[in-house]
Protein backbone atom coordinates (compact mmCIF):
# COMPACT_ATOMS: atom_id res chain seq x y z
CA UNK A 1 0.00 0.00 0.00
CA UNK A 2 2.61 2.11 0.82
CA UNK A 3 3.42 2.79 -2.89
CA UNK A 4 0.38 3.60 -3.76
CA UNK A 5 0.60 6.98 -1.56
CA UNK A 6 0.57 9.50 -4.48
CA UNK A 7 2.57 12.17 -2.90
CA UNK A 8 4.29 12.65 0.64
CA UNK A 9 3.87 16.08 1.15
CA UNK A 10 1.65 19.16 0.63
CA UNK A 11 2.72 22.99 0.55
CA UNK A 12 0.51 24.19 3.05
CA UNK A 13 -1.92 21.87 5.59
CA UNK A 14 -4.19 23.69 7.91
CA UNK A 15 -5.14 21.84 11.26
CA UNK A 16 -7.91 23.02 12.82
CA UNK A 17 -8.90 22.62 16.62
CA UNK A 18 -4.77 23.01 16.96
CA UNK A 19 -5.45 24.06 20.73
CA UNK A 20 -7.47 20.71 21.60
CA UNK A 21 -6.47 17.69 23.42
CA UNK A 22 -5.62 15.80 19.92
CA UNK A 23 -4.69 18.96 18.31
CA UNK A 24 -1.96 19.31 20.83
CA UNK A 25 -0.98 15.92 20.94
CA UNK A 26 -0.18 16.04 17.30
CA UNK A 27 0.52 19.17 16.12
CA UNK A 28 4.48 18.33 16.00
CA UNK A 29 3.72 15.01 14.52
CA UNK A 30 2.13 16.21 11.32
CA UNK A 31 4.59 19.00 10.67
CA UNK A 32 6.13 16.02 8.50
CA UNK A 33 3.16 16.06 6.52
CA UNK A 34 3.75 19.34 4.71
CA UNK A 35 5.97 22.37 4.03
CA UNK A 36 4.14 24.13 6.22
CA UNK A 37 1.51 23.78 8.72
CA UNK A 38 -1.26 26.24 9.17
CA UNK A 39 -2.41 25.35 12.93
CA UNK A 40 -5.78 27.36 13.75
CA UNK A 41 -8.12 27.69 16.93
CA UNK A 42 -10.70 30.13 19.10
CA UNK A 43 -8.83 33.21 19.42
CA UNK A 44 -6.53 33.16 23.11
CA UNK A 45 -7.16 29.62 22.95
CA UNK A 46 -3.00 28.54 21.23
CA UNK A 47 0.18 29.82 22.29
CA UNK A 48 1.12 32.48 18.87
CA UNK A 49 4.72 30.92 19.55
CA UNK A 50 5.07 28.75 15.95
CA UNK A 51 7.71 26.49 15.22
CA UNK A 52 9.75 26.51 12.23
CA UNK A 53 7.42 24.70 10.06
CA UNK A 54 3.68 26.63 11.17
CA UNK A 55 1.96 29.19 10.84
CA UNK A 56 -0.89 30.19 13.76
CA UNK A 57 -4.02 31.64 12.62
CA UNK A 58 -6.85 32.45 15.15
CA UNK A 59 -10.24 31.91 13.49
CA UNK A 60 -13.29 31.43 14.61
CA UNK A 61 -15.22 28.91 12.42
CA UNK A 62 -18.45 30.11 12.89
CA UNK A 63 -16.99 33.18 10.82
CA UNK A 64 -17.55 32.80 7.57
CA UNK A 65 -15.14 35.71 6.26
CA UNK A 66 -12.35 34.68 8.63
CA UNK A 67 -12.57 31.07 7.72
CA UNK A 68 -12.25 31.62 4.07
CA UNK A 69 -9.33 33.55 4.59
CA UNK A 70 -7.93 30.48 6.98
CA UNK A 71 -7.99 28.20 4.31
CA UNK A 72 -6.43 30.75 1.36
CA UNK A 73 -3.29 29.19 0.65
CA UNK A 74 -3.64 25.91 2.32
CA UNK A 75 -3.75 22.62 -0.12
CA UNK A 76 -4.70 19.66 2.66
CA UNK A 77 -6.96 20.54 6.01
CA UNK A 78 -7.43 18.23 8.64
CA UNK A 79 -10.67 19.60 10.57
CA UNK A 80 -10.64 18.87 14.24
CA UNK A 81 -11.89 22.17 15.64
CA UNK A 82 -15.87 22.22 17.21
CA UNK A 83 -17.52 21.20 20.16
CA UNK A 84 -16.46 18.05 20.87
CA UNK A 85 -18.93 17.29 23.58
CA UNK A 86 -22.70 17.19 23.86
CA UNK A 87 -24.17 20.84 24.00
CA UNK A 88 -26.78 23.15 23.39
CA UNK A 89 -27.96 22.90 20.03
CA UNK A 90 -26.65 26.50 19.77
CA UNK A 91 -23.54 26.10 20.80
CA UNK A 92 -23.24 22.93 18.04
CA UNK A 93 -24.92 24.88 15.27
CA UNK A 94 -22.28 27.62 15.37
CA UNK A 95 -18.89 25.95 15.72
CA UNK A 96 -19.66 22.60 14.22
CA UNK A 97 -22.57 22.71 11.58
CA UNK A 98 -21.99 26.65 9.94
CA UNK A 99 -18.48 25.88 10.92
CA UNK A 100 -17.73 22.74 8.84
CA UNK A 101 -20.46 24.54 6.11
CA UNK A 102 -17.63 27.55 6.10
CA UNK A 103 -14.72 25.70 6.02
CA UNK A 104 -15.93 23.56 2.60
CA UNK A 105 -17.05 26.27 1.02
CA UNK A 106 -13.67 27.82 1.69
CA UNK A 107 -11.87 24.88 0.04
CA UNK A 108 -14.33 24.82 -2.70
CA UNK A 109 -13.09 28.41 -3.03
CA UNK A 110 -9.43 28.16 -2.49
CA UNK A 111 -9.27 24.24 -4.56
CA UNK A 112 -8.40 22.22 -2.03
CA UNK A 113 -9.00 18.53 -2.93
CA UNK A 114 -8.57 16.61 0.21
CA UNK A 115 -9.92 17.08 4.04
CA UNK A 116 -9.67 14.80 6.93
CA UNK A 117 -12.86 15.50 9.06
CA UNK A 118 -12.68 14.19 12.70
CA UNK A 119 -15.92 12.63 13.08
CA UNK A 120 -17.12 10.82 15.79
CA UNK A 121 -18.34 7.53 16.97
CA UNK A 122 -21.24 9.36 18.27
CA UNK A 123 -22.65 9.39 14.62
CA UNK A 124 -23.82 6.05 15.55
CA UNK A 125 -23.86 6.10 19.42
CA UNK A 126 -27.07 4.30 19.35
CA UNK A 127 -26.39 1.57 18.36
CA UNK A 128 -25.84 -1.69 20.91
CA UNK A 129 -22.23 -2.71 22.11
CA UNK A 130 -23.66 -6.06 21.35
CA UNK A 131 -23.96 -5.26 18.09
CA UNK A 132 -21.38 -5.05 15.12
CA UNK A 133 -21.70 -2.05 12.48
CA UNK A 134 -19.84 -0.77 9.54
CA UNK A 135 -19.21 2.67 8.61
CA UNK A 136 -22.19 2.13 5.85
CA UNK A 137 -24.57 1.22 8.37
CA UNK A 138 -27.78 3.76 8.58
CA UNK A 139 -26.59 6.48 11.16
CA UNK A 140 -28.22 6.66 14.44
CA UNK A 141 -26.68 10.15 16.21
CA UNK A 142 -27.12 9.88 19.71
CA UNK A 143 -27.45 13.67 20.11
CA UNK A 144 -26.65 17.52 19.02
CA UNK A 145 -22.93 16.74 18.81
CA UNK A 146 -23.77 13.33 16.72
CA UNK A 147 -26.24 15.04 14.07
CA UNK A 148 -23.34 17.55 13.73
CA UNK A 149 -20.81 15.03 12.63
CA UNK A 150 -23.69 13.48 10.92
CA UNK A 151 -24.00 16.87 9.14
CA UNK A 152 -20.31 17.08 8.77
CA UNK A 153 -20.22 13.40 6.72
CA UNK A 154 -22.86 14.76 4.57
CA UNK A 155 -21.31 17.71 4.15
CA UNK A 156 -17.87 16.24 2.84
CA UNK A 157 -20.12 13.73 0.74
CA UNK A 158 -21.85 16.56 -0.98
CA UNK A 159 -18.63 18.59 -1.80
CA UNK A 160 -16.92 15.65 -3.13
CA UNK A 161 -19.90 14.37 -5.54
CA UNK A 162 -20.49 18.13 -6.16
CA UNK A 163 -17.10 19.84 -6.67
CA UNK A 164 -14.59 16.58 -6.27
CA UNK A 165 -13.23 17.62 -2.77
CA UNK A 166 -11.99 14.32 -1.57
CA UNK A 167 -12.35 13.69 2.22
CA UNK A 168 -11.48 10.75 4.87
CA UNK A 169 -14.41 10.90 7.40
CA UNK A 170 -13.02 9.18 10.89
CA UNK A 171 -15.54 8.77 13.04
CA UNK A 172 -12.82 8.41 15.78
CA UNK A 173 -13.49 6.28 18.72
CA UNK A 174 -12.10 7.77 22.61
CA UNK A 175 -8.65 9.45 21.41
CA UNK A 176 -6.88 9.81 24.97
CA UNK A 177 -3.45 9.07 25.78
CA UNK A 178 -5.19 5.63 27.68
CA UNK A 179 -8.75 4.49 28.31
CA UNK A 180 -10.91 6.24 30.91
CA UNK A 181 -13.33 3.71 31.14
CA UNK A 182 -14.95 -0.01 30.69
CA UNK A 183 -16.62 1.56 27.49
CA UNK A 184 -13.15 2.90 26.22
CA UNK A 185 -11.69 -0.62 26.37
CA UNK A 186 -13.71 -0.73 22.94
CA UNK A 187 -13.40 2.34 21.34
CA UNK A 188 -9.89 3.47 22.37
CA UNK A 189 -7.98 5.28 19.61
CA UNK A 190 -3.80 5.59 20.63
CA UNK A 191 -1.95 8.96 19.01
CA UNK A 192 0.09 6.39 16.57
CA UNK A 193 -2.71 4.73 15.08
CA UNK A 194 -4.56 8.21 14.75
CA UNK A 195 -0.91 9.86 13.08
CA UNK A 196 -0.95 6.71 10.75
CA UNK A 197 -4.45 6.89 9.71
CA UNK A 198 -4.32 10.24 9.15
CA UNK A 199 -1.06 9.86 6.72
CA UNK A 200 -3.09 7.33 4.92
CA UNK A 201 -6.21 9.87 4.43
CA UNK A 202 -4.01 12.44 3.47
CA UNK A 203 -1.95 10.94 1.00
CA UNK A 204 -4.06 7.78 -0.39
CA UNK A 205 -4.91 8.64 -3.57
CA UNK A 206 -8.48 8.43 -4.92
CA UNK A 207 -10.56 8.11 -1.28
CA UNK A 208 -13.76 10.13 -3.29
CA UNK A 209 -15.67 9.91 0.25
CA UNK A 210 -14.52 7.24 2.65
CA UNK A 211 -15.85 7.12 6.08
CA UNK A 212 -14.08 4.82 8.32
CA UNK A 213 -13.71 4.18 12.10
CA UNK A 214 -11.10 5.45 14.04
CA UNK A 215 -9.79 2.68 16.76
CA UNK A 216 -7.03 0.45 17.84
CA UNK A 217 -6.96 -3.68 17.70
CA UNK A 218 -8.85 -3.32 20.38
CA UNK A 219 -9.68 -7.30 21.70
CA UNK A 220 -13.46 -6.27 22.01
CA UNK A 221 -14.85 -4.06 18.80
CA UNK A 222 -18.40 -2.93 17.61
CA UNK A 223 -16.48 -1.86 14.36
CA UNK A 224 -16.42 -3.94 11.13
CA UNK A 225 -13.60 -1.20 9.44
CA UNK A 226 -13.50 -2.79 6.10
CA UNK A 227 -13.80 0.58 4.26
CA UNK A 228 -10.45 1.69 5.88
CA UNK A 229 -9.00 -1.41 3.87
CA UNK A 230 -8.42 1.53 0.97
CA UNK A 231 -6.41 3.40 2.88
CA UNK A 232 -4.07 -0.14 3.82
CA UNK A 233 -5.19 0.94 7.33
CA UNK A 234 -4.21 -1.45 10.04
CA UNK A 235 -3.84 -0.49 13.73
CA UNK A 236 -1.22 -1.81 16.04
CA UNK A 237 -1.93 -0.85 19.09
CA UNK A 238 -4.26 -2.75 21.59
CA UNK A 239 -6.17 -1.33 24.74
CA UNK A 240 -5.76 -4.58 26.34
CA UNK A 241 -2.53 -3.63 28.53
CA UNK A 242 -4.82 -1.20 30.15
CA UNK A 243 -7.60 -3.87 31.28
CA UNK A 244 -6.34 -4.74 34.47
CA UNK A 245 -6.03 -1.16 35.73
CA UNK A 246 -9.60 -0.08 34.22
CA UNK A 247 -11.24 -3.06 35.35
CA UNK A 248 -10.50 -2.17 38.94
CA UNK A 249 -13.02 0.58 38.75
CA UNK A 250 -16.48 0.72 39.26
CA UNK A 251 -18.85 -1.39 36.73
CA UNK A 252 -21.90 0.43 35.67
CA UNK A 253 -25.38 -1.08 36.49
CA UNK A 254 -26.13 -3.59 33.44
CA UNK A 255 -28.77 -1.86 32.06
CA UNK A 256 -26.96 1.77 32.33
CA UNK A 257 -26.91 3.12 28.67
CA UNK A 258 -23.42 3.93 29.75
CA UNK A 259 -22.78 -0.46 29.33
CA UNK A 260 -25.36 -0.82 26.73
CA UNK A 261 -24.94 1.89 23.91
CA UNK A 262 -21.98 2.29 22.11
CA UNK A 263 -22.66 6.29 22.38
CA UNK A 264 -22.33 5.50 26.44
CA UNK A 265 -22.99 8.62 28.59
CA UNK A 266 -23.66 10.57 25.26
CA UNK A 267 -26.83 8.94 24.50
CA UNK A 268 -28.19 10.36 27.98
CA UNK A 269 -26.99 13.99 28.04
CA UNK A 270 -29.62 16.66 27.86
CA UNK A 271 -31.95 18.37 26.96
CA UNK A 272 -29.99 21.80 27.95
CA UNK A 273 -32.94 23.70 27.41
CA UNK A 274 -36.07 22.79 27.49
CA UNK A 275 -39.26 25.89 27.09
P1 LIG B 1 -11.18 19.39 22.03
O1 LIG B 1 -12.48 19.89 22.51
O2 LIG B 1 -10.10 19.16 23.01
O3 LIG B 1 -10.62 20.35 20.89
C1 LIG B 1 -11.46 21.01 19.96
C2 LIG B 1 -10.87 22.35 19.66
O4 LIG B 1 -11.76 23.04 18.78
C3 LIG B 1 -10.69 23.22 20.92
O5 LIG B 1 -9.34 23.62 21.05
C4 LIG B 1 -11.62 24.39 20.69
O6 LIG B 1 -11.10 25.63 21.16
C5 LIG B 1 -11.77 24.40 19.17
N1 LIG B 1 -13.01 25.05 18.78
C6 LIG B 1 -14.23 24.92 19.37
N2 LIG B 1 -15.10 25.75 18.78
C7 LIG B 1 -14.44 26.41 17.81
C8 LIG B 1 -14.78 27.42 16.88
N3 LIG B 1 -16.03 27.93 16.82
N4 LIG B 1 -13.83 27.87 16.06
C9 LIG B 1 -12.57 27.40 16.11
N5 LIG B 1 -12.17 26.44 16.96
C10 LIG B 1 -13.10 25.96 17.81
O7 LIG B 1 -11.48 18.04 21.21
P2 LIG B 1 -10.47 16.88 20.83
O8 LIG B 1 -10.65 15.79 21.79
O9 LIG B 1 -9.13 17.42 20.58
O10 LIG B 1 -11.11 16.40 19.46
C11 LIG B 1 -10.74 16.96 18.21
C12 LIG B 1 -11.82 16.63 17.19
O11 LIG B 1 -11.99 15.23 17.11
C13 LIG B 1 -13.18 17.22 17.53
O12 LIG B 1 -13.81 17.64 16.33
C14 LIG B 1 -13.93 16.08 18.13
O13 LIG B 1 -15.32 16.20 17.93
C15 LIG B 1 -13.35 14.91 17.37
N6 LIG B 1 -13.41 13.68 18.14
C16 LIG B 1 -12.61 13.50 19.24
C17 LIG B 1 -12.66 12.34 19.95
C18 LIG B 1 -11.75 12.06 21.10
O14 LIG B 1 -11.79 10.94 21.61
N7 LIG B 1 -10.90 13.00 21.53
C19 LIG B 1 -13.63 11.28 19.59
C20 LIG B 1 -14.43 11.58 18.43
C21 LIG B 1 -14.31 12.73 17.73
C1 LIG C 1 -16.19 12.02 21.17
O1 LIG C 1 -16.70 12.26 20.08
C2 LIG C 1 -15.70 13.09 22.04
O2 LIG C 1 -15.16 14.16 21.30
C3 LIG C 1 -14.68 12.65 23.06
O3 LIG C 1 -14.60 13.63 24.07
C4 LIG C 1 -14.97 11.28 23.67
O4 LIG C 1 -15.96 11.38 24.61
C5 LIG C 1 -15.32 10.27 22.57
O5 LIG C 1 -16.20 10.75 21.61
C6 LIG C 1 -15.88 8.97 23.14
O6 LIG C 1 -16.90 8.52 22.65
O7 LIG C 1 -15.26 8.40 24.03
Amino acid sequence: MENQLNRSSFRRLLLTGAAGGIGRAIRSRVAGFAECVRVSDLHGALDQTAAPNEEVVACDLADRIAVDALVDGCDAIIHLGGVSVERPFEEILEANIKGVFNLYEAARRHDVKRVIFASSNHVTGFYRQDEKIDAHAPKRPDGYYGLSKSFGEDTAQFYFDRYGIETVSIRIGSVFPEPKDRRMMASWFSYDDLLDLLRRGLFTPEVGHTIVFGASANAVTWWDNRYAAKLGFVPRDSSEPFRAKIETTPAPAPDDPVAVLQGGAFTKAGPFDPL
